[in-house]
């Protein structure tokens, strides 16, 4: 009989952890989460599930005791443009110390992958000028210009995995997320992203009423399902690529667009009011997909329109089971 293959899944209180230990328990892995939280929407499908600070050098270690053979590091201090912008210490500080003590541990633990989960914030913030951007290929991280804080942090823990390879033979697989949605992700207080944030002013909204959108509207960004993240998350690792790859969809949209398509959903009329002061980020961003198609011969196919309708009736109900929505307001009194 074959070993079952041992997973630790860092951040697997967290939105995309969360799905994939799901995922890969469905699969017949045995698999431990850690995080400094339980999932908060449903309990975790781990076999073990370690709450711990993995910023501490000791709990990395702990976490990658005991015959674990892959590592996806998900676990970080993260959230949407707001939030990322607003604390580039803290978040750089606290980045560094989970990803540099978890890469050191796994390797002294002889983990034989480590998958590091990096992000579109790696990019040229002088490639993003402009709404109609041409698709960011990877070799785009460099001359390096990424978003502050956070996107610095990502971008060199990208050679941090590159030099542990070169140095120590230490296999590591390095992916850039691009803007990545679905249910069971955050949609208030502050980390949500813009698919889960405009759902929820949305859902909250009444038929012909007004909801607030950051910036414009005319920025652009591609979005990908959580499925699709999951999906090319485990064939990375099973892959032999080890240089960065993008993950993402590369369907160009207008914030605009996204509104439209969600209130559609919902069945409202709704009036966008637009706040030039809140945060933007780059101008435009999209996934060029050529080396992920010829690395996983896959690319995500999940549709924007597909996705979104199961993401915000997850959220539309979230708002309801707290009472939060008159029924009158509800897509389904609507429909
Ligand atoms: P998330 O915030 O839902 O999950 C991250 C998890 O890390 C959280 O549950 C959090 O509690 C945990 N964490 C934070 N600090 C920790 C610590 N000190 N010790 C242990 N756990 C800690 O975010 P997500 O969307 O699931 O993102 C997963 C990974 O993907 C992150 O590395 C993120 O930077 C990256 N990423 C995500 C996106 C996206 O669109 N969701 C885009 C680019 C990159
Ligand atoms: O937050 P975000 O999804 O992050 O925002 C996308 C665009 O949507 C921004 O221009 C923002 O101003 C606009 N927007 C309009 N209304 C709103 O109510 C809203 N809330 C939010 N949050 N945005 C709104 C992200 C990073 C992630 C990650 C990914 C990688 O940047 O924040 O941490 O790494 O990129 O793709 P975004 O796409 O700028």
């Amino acid at each position: 009989m074959t070993k079952q293959t041992r997973v630790l899944v860092t951040g697997a209180g967290g939105f995309i952890g969360h799905h994939l230990v799901k995922r890969l328990k469905a699969e017949g892995y045995w698999v431990r989460g850690a995080d400094v939280k339980l999932p908060e929407y449903e309990a975790s499908a781990a076999d073990e599930f370690d709450v711990v600070d993995l910023r501490d050098y000791d709990k990395c270690l702990g976490a990658t005791a005991g015959g674990i053979d892959q590592v996806y590091n998900l676990a970080a201090d993260m959230g949407g443009i707001g939030y990322i912008t607003a604390s580039h210490a803290e978040i750089s500080r606290n980045n560094i110390l989970i990803n540099a003590h978890m890469l050191e541990a796994s390797r002294q633990n002889r983990v034989s992958r480590f998958l590091f989960s990096s992000s579109a914030c790696v990019y040229a913030g002088y490639k993003q000028t402009s709404p109609d951007v041409s698709p960011l290929r990877e070799e785009d991280a460099y001359p390096a210009a990424p978003e502050p804080g956070y996107g610095w942090e990502k971008l060199f823990t990208e050679e941090l995995c590159l030099y542990y390879r070169q140095d120590y033979g230490f296999e590591t697989r390095i992916v850039r997320f691009h803007n990545v949605y679905g249910p069971l992700g955050t949609y208030e207080g502050g980390k949500e992203k813009a698919p889960a944030a405009i759902a929820r002013k949305v859902a909250l909204a009444e038929d012909g009423g007004e909801i607030e959108i950051w910036g414009d509207g005319e920025q652009t960004r591609s979005f990908m399902y959580v499925d699709d993240c999951v999906e090319g998350l485990i064939r990375l690792m099973a892959s032999d690529y080890h240089q960065p790859l993008n993950l993402g969809n590369d369907r160009l949209i207008t914030i605009n667009g996204l509104v439209d398509l969600i209130s559609g959903i919902a069945v409202k009329k709704l009036v966008k009011r637009y706040d030039l002061s809140k945060p933007q980020g780059v101008r435009g961003r999209n996934s060029d997909n050529t080396r992920l198609l010829q690395t996983l011969h896959w690319e995500p196919r999940i549709s924007l329109e597909e996705g979104l309708e199961i993401t915000y009736q997850w959220i539309e109900q979230e708002l309801k089971k707290a009472n939060r929505i008159p029924l009158a307001y509800s897509s389904q009194a609507a429909g």
